[in-house]
């Protein structure tokens, strides 16, 4: 079995994101998404309008997610790849290159972000605060 790992806030889930699971479970037989805790969020300087449990919940929802965990730190992809067995990393290429010392455990592939459409771009749209 082909096991295939992904992470993000995933806030006011979208189209891009959607795509961005889609395209990622397409690689393999199985897909974990590790969702940003609101914790970690804060670190990483955002702030979701849905909760960490909401977002879990959405994403467990989703026909092409098998698997949601937390993603608390910067620290845990090395471990979450050797600890679920996993054979593939996925981000979008907003993140080109980051993540490229994980090539050490797993394939690493970057996917074209989906154009025109992000949660920053629909809180503009709305008026409301990033
Ligand atoms: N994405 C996309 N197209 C968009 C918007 C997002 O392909 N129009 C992808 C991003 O590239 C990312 C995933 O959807 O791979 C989730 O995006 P975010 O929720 O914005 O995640 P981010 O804040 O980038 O967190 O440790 C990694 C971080 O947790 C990534």
């Amino acid at each position: 079995m082909t096991k295939v790992i992904t992470y993000g806030t995933f806030d006011l889930l979208h189209k891009g994101h959607i795509r961005l699971l889609k395209r990622a479970r397409a690689l393999g037989d199985h897909l974990t998404v590790c969702v940003s805790t609101d914790e970690f969020n804060a670190e990483k300087g955002k702030h979701a309008y849905t909760s960490y449990e909401d977002r879990k919940y959405i994403l467990e929802a989703i026909r092409y997610v098998d698997e949601v965990l937390p993603e608390k730190s910067w620290d845990q992809k090395i471990k979450d790849v050797v600890d679920n067995d996993i054979d593939i990393f996925v981000m979008g290429d907003d993140w080109q290159g980051k993540f490229d010392f994980l090539k050490d455990y797993c394939e690493v592939i970057y996917l074209p972000r989906t154009e025109g459409i992000s949660t920053s771009k629909i809180k503009k749209d709305l008026g409301v605060p990033d």
